[in-house]
């Protein structure tokens, strides 16, 4: 009998394989004499869901001494995520990775592994994890409507970029070809020299060895995601302008000028991030912090990119929930789920557009734009973060006024909105009062349609304006479109 698959409207691909204990899709139960799911006494009225909920809770010797019950449990029990969070929650001492979270926990070689026939259960949240970790991603990075494509350009001017160019995407076709990592870098070429030095990927710190080992040999849902921001000191580069740095590993496209936020010096927040991932690895929807914009430069592989531009007055990409103040992201499905349930609605979707950013390309996130990310082969990027000249107004809109969104500084600096203003004070003070005047209006004019709202005429009593002395005005924040571009 053939699989039903209830899963998104993939056409089903003959190169996605079978469960390895061949647990089908729910939707074959409806065909099937016997169901192992018959028998697990009272949990046979339990969602999958919340026996998944439930095992949560177990240790590694509960849960195999569960798996030893019957048929069901022992496939309920082998779900790969269940031992990734063990793993995580208890990591072991030391560790070889072994191809799945479970034989690394249980340090099981290949022929430990056991087959128990389980095809006679039928359970789609047994089934969904594998299906989505082989879903073919071509359907998706592929036929991009030419209303939707990112523009490609060689380069750019710093006068261009800030003219015309700093609140669009773009993919920049040059400059990373100029980089010494470009024509150094491969993760066979990194293993020699770093392979044993310790990198993040999301909660673990993994020799990159391990990590490599990981990348090559995983069937996860949503991969591990290598994100170092350390990577420059660990791996002893040199980064920065090459007329400062002759022995620089990569720098920073000209055009994209001064980072406002470098007048921090190391008070300034996270700023870098060295990327490795495995095909289907990335990034699901979300805004840069701290109102910043980007670039991400693709050394090794390419990455599908889809992206929405956003402001108050615009809802979230399809799939995507936020609270009031945008504080809040929720995006609760993994990356295949997402392109199977909601890319076709999301390619129709006004404002957006896509792009595939290839080798030695770098492409430009302007602040605020939401952005999902997938790694279409094995691939190693460098992101980095900024405050172009253009966006210094809305930076200091959001140093002051969403105070409790800001991210990623050093816990001991205190209050980030006035190191900004005092060091802006000190080395830009013209234009330091120059945004401070224009941020004074834009806060004023917001006002004004305010009090048209509430009391029906524009206000006239200067006792009414928002406090406004000096460097440390402190109107109230709302959800501003100065913000997001
Ligand atoms: O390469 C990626 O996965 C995207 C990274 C990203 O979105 C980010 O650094 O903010
Ligand atoms: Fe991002």
């Amino acid at each position: 009998m053939p699989d039903i698959t209830t899963l998104g409207n993939q056409t089903r691909n003959e190169a996605i394989p079978g469960h390895p204990l061949g647990v089908k899709p729910s939707g074959n139960a409806l065909f099937a004499a016997k169901n192992l799911r018959d028998v697990i006494g009272a949990f046979r009225s339990w969602p999958d869901e919340l026996i998944f909920m439930l095992l949560e809770f177990l240790d590694c010797p509960n849960l195999l001494q569960l798996g030893r019950t019957c048929k069901a449990f022992y496939a309920f029990t082998r779900a790969e995520e269940l031992w990734k969070t063990l793993f995580i929650r208890t990591p072991p001492a030391s560790f070889t990775w072994r191809g799945t979270w479970r034989s690394t926990y249980l340090n099981l070689s290949p022929s430990k592994v056991a087959f128990v026939d389980c095809s006679n259960l039928f359970s789609d949240a047994l089934h969904r994890p594998l299906y989505c970790a082989h879903i073919s991603l071509d359907p998706y990075a592929s036929n991009i409507p030419a209303r939707n494509q990112i523009t490609r350009l060689p380069n750019l001017t710093p006068e261009e970029f800030q003219d015309k160019w700093s609140d669009t995407p773009f993919i920049l076709t040059e400059p990373v070809k100029e980089w010494p990592v470009y024509h150094q870098w491969s993760v066979e070429t990194l293993l020699p020299k770093h392979g044993k030095s310790l990198f993040r990927a999301e909660a673990v710190d993994w020799p990159l060895r391990t990590y490599v080992d990981y990348m090559k040999y995983n069937s996860d849902e949503s991969p591990l995601y290598l994100f170092d921001k350390e990577f420059v000191s660990k791996m002893g580069l040199k980064a920065g302008p090459i007329d400062q740095e002759p022995a620089t590993a990569y720098w920073p496209p000209q055009c994209f000028g001064k980072d406002f936020f470098s007048i921090l010096g190391n008070d300034r927040p996270d700023r870098q991030w060295l990327i490795i991932g495995p095909e289907r690895s990335g990034s699901t929807f979300h805004k840069d912090p701290n109102a910043t914009s980007a670039w991400n430069a693709v050394v090794r592989g390419s990455k599908y990119w889809i992206m929405f531009p956003s402001s108050s007055k615009l809802p979230p990409p399809p799939g995507v929930y936020v609270s009031e103040d945008q504080s809040e992201v929720t995006s609760p499905l993994s990356i295949a789920e997402w392109l199977l349930g909601f890319h076709a609605e999301a390619r129709r979707t006004p404002g957006c557009i896509e792009g595939i950013c290839k080798e030695g390309e770098i492409l430009h996130v302007p602040s605020g734009w939401w952005h999902l990310v997938v790694n279409l082969e094995p691939a190693i990027a460098i992101t980095q973060n900024f405050i172009p000249r253009a966006h210094l107004i809305a930076a200091l809109d959001f140093l002051l006024n969403k105070a409790d969104q800001i991210s990623g500084f050093r816990k001991d600096v205190q209050n980030p909105y006035e190191q900004f203003v005092t060091k802006m004070q000190e080395s830009h003070p013209d234009l330091l009062r120059s945004a401070l005047e224009e941020l004074k209006k834009k806060s004023e004019g917001k006002k004004r349609k305010w009090d048209e709202i509430v009391r029906g005429t524009p206000s006239t009593d200067a006792s009414a304006e928002p406090e406004a002395t000096g460097f440390s005005f402190g109107f109230a924040g709302d959800d501003s479109d100065v913000e997001v571009p």
